[in-house]
């Protein structure tokens, strides 16, 4: 399944930058955005996920996002996050950029990821900035508004139309340029600037690996396309990976 290329890089890089996209969490039950089951089926991208619709109907985007919310609470982070967070100890530098807002990865126990689209666990008021838990929200009402000031509470999350924040971003970046191997995983790559990262990686020298059930955007340009899910292409891919790599740098 896996070129001898691939494996030498694996047994050899130094530095790996993985992009992860909603695909990742598909098999936890998480629906994909614009997958066979996707979540944007029901909804459109431009009716729910922008500011000036929230500002319109607070209570049909909280609807969406209470959903979601009350959805990725529920789920356990799977195979392919877990591989992932073993793989990071595999490397000297190991970066996980996604734009997947469950914070699964954080829950399989990755610790280098840069949040690319925001973390729908996290919530703030659009007029004093103050931050809301989930567990608070929840048990505001429809359109859940700041107790200090009064304004409306969004979640943390970026919205079409909206600059991605610049620290996240500004580390992906450079983790793209310096990967060795670059994995972009389960993404349709069709969501700027997001889907640029692969491309500089690619020109700055990176072998480029695209992991998704079927052939996306960003194929043509991989090195290599495994087709398959990525929870049973990671834990192999883990596999290749030389074990006692950490122990011979620490
Ligand atoms: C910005 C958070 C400007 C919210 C999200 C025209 C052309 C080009 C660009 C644009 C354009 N018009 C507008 C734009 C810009 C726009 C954009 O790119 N639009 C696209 C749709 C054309 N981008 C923006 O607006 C961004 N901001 O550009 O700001 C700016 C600049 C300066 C100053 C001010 C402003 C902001 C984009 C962020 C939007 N927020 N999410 C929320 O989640 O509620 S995007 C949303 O899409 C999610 O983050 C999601 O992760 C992301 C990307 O989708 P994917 O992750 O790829 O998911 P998808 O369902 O598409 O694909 C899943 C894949 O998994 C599939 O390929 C499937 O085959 C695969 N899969 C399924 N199961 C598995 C699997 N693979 C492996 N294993 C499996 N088991
Ligand atoms: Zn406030």
């Amino acid at each position: 399944m896996f070129s001898t290329q691939l494996k030498s890089k694996l047994q050899g890089a130094e530095s790996v930058t993985v992009l992860t996209g909603a695909g990742i969490s598909a098999e936890s039950g998480v629906p994909t955005f614009r997958g066979t089951d996707g979540i944007w089926k029901k909804f459109k991208p431009e009716d729910l996920a922008n500011f000036d619709s929230f500002i319109r109907n607070p209570q049909l985007v909280w609807e969406w996002y209470k959903y979601r919310k009350q959805l990725i609470g529920s789920i356990q982070p799977n195979a392919g996050h877990i591989a992932l967070a073993e793989m990071e100890r595999r490397f000297p530098q190991f970066a996980i950029i996604t734009q997947s807002i469950d914070n699964r990865h954080q829950r399989a126990g990755s610790r280098s990821i840069y949040e690319l689209h925001g973390n729908v666990e996290r919530n703030y008021c659009i007029g004093c900035g103050k931050s809301f838990t989930d567990a608070e929200i929840m048990r505001m009402d429809k359109a859940p508004r700041c107790t200090s000031c009064g304004d409306l509470v969004r979640p943390d999350v970026v919205w079409f139309g909206e600059q991605l924040p610049i620290d996240p971003w500004e580390k992906s970046a450079s983790a793209a340029e310096r990967a060795e191997i670059f994995f972009s995983i389960g993404t349709s790559a069709v969501v700027y600037p997001a889907a640029s990262l692969p491309l500089s990686a690619k020109r700055a020298g990176a072998y480029l690996v695209d992991i998704n059930v079927e052939r996306t955007e960003r194929s043509p340009w991989a090195e290599e396309v495994l087709l398959g899910r990525s929870g049973d292409i990671l834990p192999m891919l883990l596999e290749l990976c030389r074990s006692n790599r950490l122990s011979e740098h620490s």
